[in-house]
């Protein structure tokens, strides 16, 4: 297996209830290594960026004013398969489905206030990576 890099972001409905904490934890107890963080408060145009991919569906206004309604954390976070490992962490987007123990199920609130992003592929963890982070600021 190979050690890979994967983007998260610990959204604006756990950094507004105090669950930055908590998340952390959740990451290095799955042996998932913090090799970047910072705390930012997304301006409209980096958020639209960011979910580009999302343009022209009917919730991409609704996610984009959730995402700048407070700060979030960004991080990298480095481990063996981290992409797909990190997603199972986090569970599904919808936490009534997401299984008992992931993140998702544990502290979100529904599928928009859902308290977490994780990079869906390692293509995307590439490209959200270098949104957000300078080769040095990410300890590897
Ligand atoms: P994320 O990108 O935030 O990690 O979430 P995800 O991969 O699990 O889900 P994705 O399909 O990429 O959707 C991004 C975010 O948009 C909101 N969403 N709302 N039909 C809807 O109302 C709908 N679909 C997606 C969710 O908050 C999701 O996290
Ligand atoms: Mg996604």
């Amino acid at each position: 297996m190979a050690i890979e890099y994967t983007l998260s972001i610990i959204k604006p409905d756990a950094t507004k209830r105090n669950l930055i904490g908590k998340i952390l934890n959740r990451f290095e107890e799955a042996g998932l290594r913090i090799a970047a963080m910072k705390m930012v408060h997304l301006t409209q145009q980096q958020a639209e960026g960011f979910y580009a991919e999302h343009e022209g569906k009917a919730f991409f206004a609704d996610l984009v004013a959730f995402m700048i309604s407070a700060p979030v954390v960004v991080l990298v976070l480095e481990g063996e398969s981290a992409v797909q490992n990190y997603r199972d962490l986090i569970g599904a987007t919808n936490p009534e489905e997401a299984r008992s123990g992931t993140i998702r199920h544990d502290f979100a609130l529904n599928y928009r206030y859902n308290s977490v992003h994780g990079s869906d592929s390692p293509e995307s963890a590439q490209r959200e990576i270098a949104y957000f982070f300078v080769e040095q600021e990410i300890f590897k």
